[in-house]
């Protein structure tokens, strides 16, 4: 899916401001219609934020259902006659939008784009139309949906229980955009990009850009598409007419981590007048991806992970996309020495793969499928096994499938992406998981064969029980020796850590810790070097960075978590996950200058 876009034939206009709000308790909007008129009984609530923290109110905040937003917006007078669309960054988890009295579009899943075409709709209308947009998001997780979970009746109320380690934000996340195209457009684009150093080509090294235009629309028949591929002076170094093609680029600025370098594929419809019919701007960088052994090379040489899992978490915002964090958050990695990150768990805001784009930082994209086993925290004591036709089934491996064919639609063409990770700790020693993920692995390798496959792998699934890991290209391990198991022992944590990760190098592939880490009181400290404090999660650290240096197959470190977040209530949570290196407010802890030290020096020395 393409994204909103202002071109010589498009314009955008962002819906993002105060929209009308409530919730729905009672589950009765629906019935009465309250998209047929004002939402009555509403309040104000931002978009982008989730709607959860915004009000000192426990209702909204553990509210478990339906909640209802809307607003007015007028179509732009010049827009009469294009294609219109709406769309929506993401809904958590999933929604039902109405265009007046009119259903437009739903959608499962709250981390991907959807939008409806509202041309059919405003035919015969005057131009400059007034539209009122009514959306209803549900945030219920059930054993269907990704990620799962189960709602059960207290005496207090409906309460959600789920089995990830994540507070169950909600609402509308990302920007809501209304936008136009001309009624023959660009609908797709899929780029796909190569390195070659071969004979023949003496030692110049030639990148190779193949492109795939899909155009729709009403004279799609009679038009041709002629792509130009500019650098970022603006020169065209390369130009192609047709759908399809490869456009070849001598001495190419490679797009590599550290140095975002980014081509523009310009991409445009020519009626055969010469009239221009539609214009898309497609960033492309240049590189390539391959695991070689227990390599993982970027443009053929080998990369080292050194970074974090992150989430999209702020005070009172939740999971809101918001530029300021992004920018800080990227400057951050930038200060500490960082070079990639994973999207734990869950597609992030399309912005911030934009960045990274741009900022040379590398990315392993997951879909948000995570908690898909019981045996974890918050897990449901006698419910017995996760996968299973009265448990995660069929229904929720074809909302998985999905999930996984929106995300790769919505990333394939950035380069920062290097690494799909199709679910986080799910059961995988059983037959069951077995089953469920090989066809959605298959899946993801024939939406995408250009990149690596994996998912992060649960200790409680060690080297010769897991039955999934085989399945991945990349061994992805999150691992708490010193915490959880072993805890506060680092001398045994180091012992036993060694031993699991030679055992897993013995399968030949790349191992990239997708995970480790101590939770850490800010400001606590002790000479001792205890649990909680800052001086333990430094030394936590320094045990891990040994045994990883000594096991060659350990291509990558990413520490749980970038920054503390905030969790649904638990004994063992205070305020939230507290294993961040940064604070929720994004200060240093002690292991912030630590890692910095590491990792700067790695990059300096490389
Ligand atoms: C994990 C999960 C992550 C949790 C983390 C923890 O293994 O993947 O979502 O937050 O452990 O801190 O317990």
């Amino acid at each position: 899916m393409l994204r909103p876009q202002d071109t010589a034939t498009r314009e955008t206009k962002r819906l993002d401001g105060l929209w009308s709000f409530r919730l729905d308790p009672d589950g009765v909007g629906r019935d009465e219609r309250w998209f047929a008129g004002p939402l009555p009984g509403a309040f104000e609530m931002p978009v982008p934020a989730s709607y959860n923290d915004v009000l000192p109110d426990a209702a909204v905040r553990l509210h478990v259902g339906e909640a209802w937003y809307q607003r007015t917006v007028r179509v732009p007078h010049g827009w009469a006659g294009e294609r219109v669309v709406l769309r929506f960054g993401s809904a958590t988890h999933r929604a039902t939008v109405w265009v007046d009295d009119v259903e437009v579009v739903r959608h499962e899943g709250g981390y991907t784009p959807f939008e409806a075409d509202l041309t059919g709709l405003l035919a015969g209308r005057a131009p400059g139309a007034e539209l009122r947009v009514t959306v209803c998001v549900d945030n219920e997780l059930t054993f269907a949906s990704i990620p799962p979970g189960i709602v059960v009746e207290t005496p207090g109320g409906r309460r959600q229980h789920y089995f990830h380690d994540f507070f169950n934000y909600a609402g509308l996340h990302r920007s809501v955009w209304l936008y136009a195209t001309p009624t023959t457009y660009v609908d797709d684009v899929t780029v796909v990009t190569g390195v070659s150093r071969g004979p023949g080509d003496g030692d110049e090294v030639v990148g190779t850009v193949a492109y795939d235009v899909v155009a729709e629309g009403r004279d799609v028949g009679g038009v041709e598409v002629r792509v130009e591929l500019r650098d970022g002076d603006g020169r065209t170094v390369a130009a192609g007419i047709g759908a399809s093609g490869t456009l070849r680029v001598e001495g190419p600025h490679l797009w590599a981590p550290g140095d975002g370098y980014l081509y523009d594929l310009e991409i445009r419809l020519v009626g055969a007048d010469g009239v221009l019919a539609d214009v898309y701007i497609q960033t492309v960088g240049i590189r390539t991806v391959e695991v070689r052994g227990t390599q993982f090379l970027v443009n053929g040489e080998p990369f080292r992970f050194r970074g974090f899992g992150k989430h999209e978490d702020a005070a009172i915002r939740g999971k809101a996309h918001d530029a300021v964090l992004l920018v800080h958050d990227l400057a951050l990695l930038d200060w500490i020495g960082a070079n990639s990150f994973r999207t734990s768990h869950y597609p992030y805001a399309e912005e911030v793969y934009d960045l990274a784009d741009r900022h040379g930082v590398v990315v392993i994209d997951e879909v948000a499928a995570v908690g898909q086993n019981f045996d974890l925290q918050g897990g449901l004591p006698g419910r017995g096994r996760t996968f299973g036709p009265d448990t995660v089934g069929a229904a929720a491996q074809a909302n998985h499938a999905q999930a996984i064919r929106e995300l790769v639609a919505r990333d394939k063409n950035h380069p920062c992406v290097v690494l799909w990770s199709v679910a986080n700790e799910p059961e995988s020693e059983t037959d069951e998981a077995r089953a469920y993920f090989e066809p959605l692995f298959e899946l993801t390798r024939e939406l995408d064969p250009t990149r690596p496959v994996g998912f992060a792998n649960v200790a409680t699934a060690p080297h010769g029980a897991c039955r999934v890991s085989e399945l991945a290209d990349v061994v992805m391990l999150n691992r708490y020796y010193g915490w959880y198991v072993d805890t506060g022992d680092l001398a045994s944590a180091e012992a036993h850590l060694r031993a699991e990760l030679e055992a897993w190098a013995t399968d030949g592939k790349p191992i990239v810790v997708t995970e480790y880490g101590a939770d850490t009181l800010a400001g606590l400290h002790s000479a001792t070097g205890e649990p909680w404090t800052e001086e333990f999660q430094a030394a936590y650290l320094a045990m891990n960075h040994r045994v990883f240096d000594a096991v060659d197959a350990v291509v990558g470190e990413h520490v749980w978590n970038f920054a503390d977040f905030e969790t649904s209530a638990g004994v063992h949570r205070v305020d939230g996950n507290r294993k961040g290196v940064f604070t929720r407010d994004r200060r240093p802890k002690a292991a912030a200058h630590f890692l910095r030290e590491r990792w700067r020096s790695a990059r300096r020395s490389a």
